[in-house]
């Protein structure tokens, strides 16, 4: 059974119903959301001691769309959202932090896309806390929560790996792959002898399991050897038995995660590709294969 934590968003006006909902749905089994007014960092503070989230969204600068309030809260904006983030830092579980920019109305959008979100930016920027952007695209804006506030991680309890081609047993065991531990991956083998492209690796989610889409985190560790280029992604039900590919295409030569939307759909085993390699070597790697529920 998966617990869900209490992530506390904060606002200083009415947020967006359809923030929450995303908010929400990017927190998806593991978090539960609970929405309070705050006005000050004492009170936001208060607030984190007496529900003990895990993390705190700030949805602040709703109400500087006007003129009229602009003036008089506008330089108090950024030390008071620094000071707010502090404070709920300082609180015991030691939450994590997000600042969203929040959607404003139409009327007032232009407001605040030109004043309030670089303000916004700027209290982020000095507490050094992760920003998200509310007025992106709905797709976007729940990979960005996830990775702000879970880094990524997901409840892999029950996954397992039932194949893989290749495999360096010292660095890079395929489990490595789904540990959900960024820092370890999986590395096709270089020794005694290489192995060369294609690679697959199959994972087990253990049962049946909606998927929307699934991610590859390449090694973390400064190396780009086996950084996957091109790729097909097959889904299924049962086991050894593949339709034909549900994705195929070219993953980002980057070091950040790489998300790939699919059409919602129900499956039990996962099988990965890898078809050619970013710099052009032999080699497959991946800290982290996920999927986006
Ligand atoms: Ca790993």
């Amino acid at each position: 059974m998966i617990v869900q934590a209490p992530v506390l968003l904060i606002e200083d006006t009415r947020t967006p119903p359809s923030i929450i909902q995303a908010v929400s749905d990017a927190l998806g089994p593991r978090g539960k959301l609970l929405v309070r007014v705050a006005s000050s960092s004492a009170q936001a503070a208060s607030l984190a001691r007496k529900l003990k989230p895990t993390a705190v969204v700030f949805s602040l600068g709703g109400s500087l769309g006007t003129k009229a309030s602009w003036s008089a809260k506008k330089d108090m904006l950024v030390p008071s959202l620094e000071t707010a983030i502090r404070s709920v830092r300082a609180v015991r579980p030691h939450p994590e932090v997000l600042v969203l920019i929040p959607s404003a109305p139409a009327a007032r959008s232009v407001w605040m896309d030109t004043h309030v979100a670089p303000l916004l930016r700027q209290a982020a920027r000095e507490a050094d806390a992760p920003l998200v952007d509310a007025r992106q695209p709905a797709r976007d804006f729940a990979a960005d929560v996830d990775e702000a506030l879970f880094g990524g991680k997901q409840d892999k309890t029950g996954w397992q790996i039932v194949s893989v081609d290749s495999e360096q047993p010292d660095e890079g065991p395929a489990k490595n792959a789904i540990d959900n531990d960024a820092r370890t991956y999986w590395h096709t083998r270089y020794s005694p002898k290489v192995d060369r492209y294609p690679h697959e690796i199959v994972i087990d989610f253990g049962k049946p399991t909606w998927i929307r889409g699934f991610t590859y985190l390449p090694r973390q560790d400064g190396g780009v050897n086996g950084r996957v280029k091109d790729y097909d992604l097959y889904g299924s039900l049962v086991s050894k038995s593949w339709p034909p590919p549900i994705a195929s295409g070219r993953l980002s030569d980057t070091l950040k995660r790489s998300r790939v939307w699919l059409p919602k759909m129900r499956v039990r085993y996962l099988k990965l590709l890898a078809k050619s390699e970013w710099h052009g070597g032999p080699w497959a790697s991946a800290a982290e294969i996920g999927i986006i529920r």
